[in-house]
């Protein structure tokens, strides 16, 4: 079966906060892929996993990494496909040095930064979905579908419960 979203990160440790995205992916019936390819400890591994990744047939990307977060920026750099940031919480600095790390990239080659952690991680496997569905009607319907219940689980008063 084709892989179309492949989610990377840079340490078991990041799998708590990346498999936020692998779930919202599995709810909308999006394959995955995910791997560990690390910046700085496998840079050989970066450098493979970007320099197939389309010809593979991934069409998206989401990498997560914290601290020196090098990883979507090097993915970025490597590859067409569009890449998806995540910024992963640390406890040295809260992840604020995960988004710098991330976010600003300079000019020519994007990564769409998601928040900090697991809210970041469940918007990136929405987003990706989204990039998706402009090609899947029926990935679209399900989307649609997804937003609408968010939307109706939300109460209009607040409760003391
Ligand atoms: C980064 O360093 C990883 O993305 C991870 O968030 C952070 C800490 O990695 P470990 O020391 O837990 O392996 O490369």
């Amino acid at each position: 079966m084709a892989i179309d979203v492949g989610i990377i990160m840079g340490s078991q440790s990041d799998w708590a906060t990346m498999k936020e995205a692998a779930a919202i992916l599995e709810e909308l019936g999006i394959t995955y892929e995910a791997k560990i390819v690390s910046a700085h400890r496998t840079p050989d591994r970066l450098w493979s996993y970007g320099k197939t990744a389309a010809e593979r047939g991934l069409k998206v990307i989401i990498a997560g990494a914290g601290g020196a977060a090098h990883l979507p920026g090097m993915m970025a750099s490597k590859t067409r496909l569009p890449v998806i940031g995540v910024p992963v919480q640390t406890k040295a600095l809260s992840g604020v040095d995960s988004l710098y790390s991330i976010v600003q990239m300079p000019k020519g080659f994007p990564v769409a930064t998601m928040a900090i952690g697991a809210a970041g991680a469940t918007n990136a496997g929405l987003m990706a979905a989204g990039i998706l569905a402009l090609a899947d009607p029926a990935l679209a319907q399900r989307l649609q579908a997804w937003r609408d219940a968010l939307s109706a689980s939300i109460p209009e008063e607040p409760s003391d419960d």
